[in-house]
């Protein structure tokens, strides 16, 4: 079997390298020269662990190419960005133009699978028309089915061997030949169903997780008014058989959980309310931790802010709530002097390339993104810089230092 693999970001090109690391050939296709390129070279362009290895092994073995255009294969799997518009709707133009892209290769027998993440419904009303203009009939000639992934960043290619999957094909026949395709390297479940089912689960996993984050973000809020430390009262909820509460946060960010739940909202906006609210609660937290560090900071204006990534231990600050909290606290008037160990050239305005850099004659510290660095700060270093000794943090990392202790006034979100 040949696989083509149309987009190489952190799903297609982990999903790539896997396949031909178990003997599959692959043919890797992006519209990024640049990344293309350094692929070629043997170079990943994003970073994931272990993936480096992955790929010289893969090209040393002879199993896997990669250019900007597609080649004759059996498989074609679809691994593009479906990101939203400004307006919140689905942008399924990427999705189409990929489908499109591969129709003058398809043969008799072909088998397209889409793994990007899509609302209901796209299978069947954005590609099955591109794909009906290969003139082969479905189902008999060419199988289509959705495989999405359910990866997370920094654990991508253990999750990608270990969860379970849901495969939705447009007919059982699509389905089965797409459970077959992914036993190679699945180690987890595959379980079939429907394409509309399948695209549905995705979508709903995400929203799920962002309900409950807005959950959390609520609590935080009520505890404050309470006096009560929002984190020790969720882990005690927790201990419960049947709960599991999420963490509260400055904000929601990466490419999956702040824009999955639109896709529910735009199919049924009248339906949607819950799903709705939850995303408003969530993109209010920024703004809720710029307010609350000028509440804190008073007549002060200078805020260093640690952690530019959208999570802790990653590298990607593309969607993360820190701009937002940056912005939010500029309109306040404040002035921001960031850093983040995981960003290493200035991508941001107020980025700095140290620690001491930023914290220097800073009037609070705020913590944004729970880099396991962070969690090892030295209360007497960075009280050696700052102006004032005021440190707020946001994600609740700072439970292994005695900061008061060491004079510091100790702020929590959700406290
Ligand atoms: N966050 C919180 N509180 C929490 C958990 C997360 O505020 O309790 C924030 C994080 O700080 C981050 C954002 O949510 O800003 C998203 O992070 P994440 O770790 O929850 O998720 P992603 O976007 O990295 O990956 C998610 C995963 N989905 C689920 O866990 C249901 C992953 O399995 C999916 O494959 C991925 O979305 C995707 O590609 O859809």
């Amino acid at each position: 079997k040949k696989v083509c693999v149309i987009g190489l970001g952190y799903i297609g090109l982990p999903t790539a390298i896997m396949f031909a690391n178990h003997g599959v050939r692959v043919h890797g296709v992006d519209v990024n020269e640049k990344a293309i390129e350094m692929i070629q070279n043997k170079q990943v362009h994003i970073e994931e662990t272990g993936l480096q290895e992955r790929l010289e092994h893969a090209i040393d073995q002879g199993n896997f190419t990669a250019s900007t255009t597609p080649v004759e294969a059996d498989v074609y799997m679809i691994a593009v960005p479906s990101p939203i518009n400004p307006d919140k709707t689905a942008n399924l133009e990427i999705v189409r133009e990929a489908t499109a892209s591969v129709v003058p290769y398809l043969k008799k027998g072909a088998l397209v699978v889409l793994e990007s993440t899509v609302p209901p419904k796209t299978v069947e009303n954005v590609m099955l028309p591109e794909l009906r203009k290969s003139n082969l009939v479905l189902g008999e000639e060419l199988f289509v089915a959705h495989s999405p992934e359910r990866v997370i960043p920094g654990a991508i290619l253990k999750e990608l061997a270990n969860n379970d999957r849901i495969i939705g094909g447009i007919d059982e026949k699509s389905a089965q030949m797409t459970k077959e395709l992914y036993e190679v390297f699945v180690e987890g479940t595959i379980h079939t169903t429907d394409a509309t089912t399948a695209e549905l689960v995705k979508v709903m996993e995400n929203t799920y997780r962002d309900v409950n984050i807005a959950f959390a973000n609520e609590l935080a809020k009520i505890g404050e008014t309470l006096d009560v430390n929002i984190w020790e009262a969720i882990r005690f909820a927790n201990f419960h058989p049947r709960v599991n509460i999420h963490q509260p946060g400055p904000g929601v960010g990466g490419h999956c959980i702040a824009v999955d739940p639109w896709f529910i909202v735009e199919l049924a906006p009248e339906l949607s309310e819950i799903v709705k609210l939850s995303r408003d609660t969530n993109d209010g937290m920024p703004a809720y931790v710029a307010n609350r560090t000028k509440e804190i900071i008073g007549n002060g204006t200078k805020v260093a802010l640690l952690g530019l990534s959208f999570k802790g231990d990653i590298d990607d600050m593309r969607t993360s709530p820190s701009l937002t909290v940056i912005d939010e606290m500029e309109k306040l008037g404040l002035t921001v002097a960031s850093f983040d160990p995981y960003i290493k050239e200035i991508e941001h305005p107020t980025q700095k390339l140290t620690l001491e850099e930023a914290v220097e004659g800073a009037n609070i510290v705020v913590i944004v993104t729970d880099h396991t660095q962070f969690k090892q700060l030295a209360p007497e270093k960075v009280g050696s810089l700052v102006a004032n000794k005021v440190i707020f943090d946001t994600k609740n990392i700072l439970t292994e230092t005695d900061w008061t202790a060491a004079g510091f006034e100790h702020y929590l979100l959700g406290n």
